[in-house]
Formats: structure tokens, C-alpha cells, sequence
């Protein structure tokens, strides 16, 4: 096992990003591909499964590994988004493996579940690249993971949270992500951690499932059992169902980002709006644009280099204020 250090790398058309490397024990010989693709001139078969299409994060993240995997790039993508049904991805993956494809990008829906379509896959010689979300399987089991650090967002929400809120009595309900999926366990845990021994009390919990009608609708239930006046902050997994969450909110007769506070996690365009707008109160941002990284691995991994096992692209946070000096220049 290496241990690398920090690498800087700037993506086209987008900030410079900071990667930190973990580690890397990939055995190039286990992940040389059956049928010649290998960034050696040849056409890269690839066949991604993507988890759907639940929100404006995931929208930017399927167009920047499109542009990535393109046929410019020496590519021949085969697409597949799941609806979030984590039968269908992993079947998206047999018929991957099936088709003998040179590669296979991941972004797993949930974390548990995928030993056995992952070991079949390197049976078959195949590797496997995750991009986004994690997984609870052996890393022996995939070549590479690039993505972001879910927990590490959980924090810093929760730590803008505890010095904003924390001092006063206050009443949260958080919408969750899709369940067992990694950004929703480990922006949960992160954000307890942070708001640890502060007088913010979680008195509600429930999944929204990453979409803008599932976070609407969570809220309207909340707002239902306890009021405008008997919630005072909603963290909110991700932008989109913060924004369902504002709907709710005014349609309840409140005042999102004033009546109700608001902290959520992305920074997608809408939810950027919704911060200038004074609706959200503060965004960690997320960043999807990662199909540059996951398509260079690809490369790397097919050429028998030795790849970081896991690659970490950073995260910044946005107030109000500064959300308002940046969102024109924004890539997403
Ligand atoms: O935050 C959310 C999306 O896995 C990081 O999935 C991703 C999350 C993202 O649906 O908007």
C-alpha cells in the first residue's frame, strides 16, 4: 500500500480542484482488459451505470461523463441510468459484463449489495471504476474510486450549524438522502458529529429520497405534525429537496431562510438561486464535475498504471453573501 500526498489538478472549465490520493493496491494484471482496449489508440468500450436522474446534482454528473467518455476522447459509452432501483443497476452491470465491455464505471445507488456483481466482473477481467458513491465491498474488488467526502460535508454543515444555531434552543428536522446510500450515512453522520453537545435538537428524520418531491413532500409532513413555529432549521441532504422543502414551507404560510432555516448540500445552480434569494441560509457545495478523473482512471487502469484506489475531489461552502459574488461564474 502507498500512501500518496496531495496532487492539484485543474478541470476544463471548471475551478482548480484539489484531489488527495489515499492509497493505491491495484494489481495491473488483474485489470488488463480482455479484447485489446487500452488507451493505446483503440476505441474504450465503457459501460456506465449511472443511479438516475433524482436531481440537478446528477444532471451535471451524467453531462460531465458524457462529455468525458465521449468518442472524441476515444471512447464508445454505453449509458445506463437506473431510476434509483438497485436491482436494475446491478443487472445494468451483468449486461456490462455480458457484453464484455473493456471497462465498468459505477455510481452505486446504495453501498451494500454489490460483492458478488463486482467479483463476477473481475472474474471476468473486467475493472471497475466507482465514480460518486461508495461502497461496502473489499476494494479488492474495483480498480478505483473517485468521488467526494460525504462525512467531511456532513461536518462542515453541521459546524456552520452549531456556531449559527447552537447556542439557542433549536428544533431540526433533516431530509435524508436515498437510504443506504453513502452520502446519505455519512452526511448524517458527520452533521451529528458537528452539532454534538449544541442546543440544536433533531426531532425528525426521514429519507426524501435526493428529489425536490420527496423533500417537498417529507417538509409538508413536518409541517403537518409540528407547524411553521415548531421547527426552527431543516438540513437538507441535498439542494434539491431544500427546494422542495421552500415550496412547502410557503405554501404552509412560512418564510423559508427566516421563519425556517435552511442548510443543505450540492450547490447546484437552483439551490445557489435559492441562497441569494435568502430561502437557504448556507450550501456546502458537492462537486459532480468528476468525469475527467473517472475517464483518466479508466485510461490509467486499462494502460496497467498504478492508480490512487480512492481519489477525494474537495468541497467548498457558500453564505449568502458569497454564494451572491460567485453564481454567474459557476460551471453548474
Ligand atoms: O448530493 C445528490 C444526488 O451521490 C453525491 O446524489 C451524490 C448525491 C448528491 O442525488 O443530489
Amino acid at each position: 500500500m502507498k500512501k500518496r500526498m496531495f496532487a492539484t489538478l485543474a478541470l476544463v472549465g471548471a475551478a482548480a480542484l484539489t484531489i488527495a490520493g489515499c492509497s493505491s493496491d491495484a494489481d495491473p494484471s488483474d485489470s488488463a482488459a480482455p479484447g485489446g482496449g487500452g488507451g493505446d489508440g483503440d476505441v474504450i468500450s465503457v459501460g456506465f451505470a449511472q443511479t438516475g436522474s433524482e436531481s440537478g446534482w446528477r444532471s451535471a454528473n451524467t453531462d460531465s461523463m458524457k462529455e468525458a467518455f465521449s468518442a472524441e476522447n476515444g471512447f464508445d459509452l454505453t449509458f445506463n441510468a437506473a431510476d434509483n432501483d438497485t436491482a436494475a443497476q446491478i443487472a445494468a452491470v451483468r449486461s456490462f459484463i455480458n457484453q464484455g465491455v473493456d471497462a465498468i464505471v459505477i455510481a452505486p445507488i446504495v453501498s451494500d449489495g454489490w460483492d458478488d456483481v463486482l467479483q463476477e466482473a473481475k472474474d471476468a477481467g473486467i475493472p471497475v471504476i466507482l465514480e460518486d458513491r461508495t461502497v461496502s465491498a473489499s476494494d479488492d474488488l474495483y480498480a478505483s474510486w473517485v468521488g467526494l467526502d460525504f462525512k467531511k460535508e456532513g461536518v462542515m454543515a453541521g459546524e456552520w450549524a452549531a456556531e449559527q444555531y447552537g447556542s439557542t434552543p433549536t428544533k431540526m428536522v433533516v431530509l435524508e438522502g436515498t437510504t443506504g446510500s453513502a452520502p446519505a450515512n455519512d452526511r448524517a453522520a458527520g452533521f451529528d458529529e458537528a452539532i454534538a453537545g449544541t442546543q440544536i435538537e433533531k426531532i425528525d428524520s426521514q429519507t426524501g429520497d435526493f428529489t425536490r418531491d420527496g423533500g417537498k413532500a417529507v417538509m409538508e409532513g413536518y409541517l403537518q405534525k409540528y407547524g411553521v413555529d415548531g421547527i426552527d432549521l431543516v438540513f437538507a441532504h441535498n439542494d434539491d429537496m431544500a427546494l422542495g422543502a421552500i415550496e412547502a414551507i410557503e405554501a404552509a404560510g412560512g418564510k423559508p431562510g427566516e421563519d425556517i432555516h435552511i442548510i443543505s448540500i450540492d450547490a447546484v445552480h437552483d439551490g445557489m438561486q435559492a441562497l441569494v434569494d435568502g430561502k437557504i441560509n448556507f450550501i456546502v457545495e458537492c462537486n459532480p464535475l468528476l468525469g475527467d478523473l473517472a475517464a483518466g482512471l479508466v485510461k490509467d487502469v486499462l494502460a496497467g498504471k498504478d492508480v490512487e484506489k480512492k481519489v477525494y475531489v474537495s468541497d467548498q461552502t457558500f453564505t449568502q453573501e458569497q454564494a451572491a459574488e460567485v453564481i454567474d461564474s459557476r460551471p453548474y
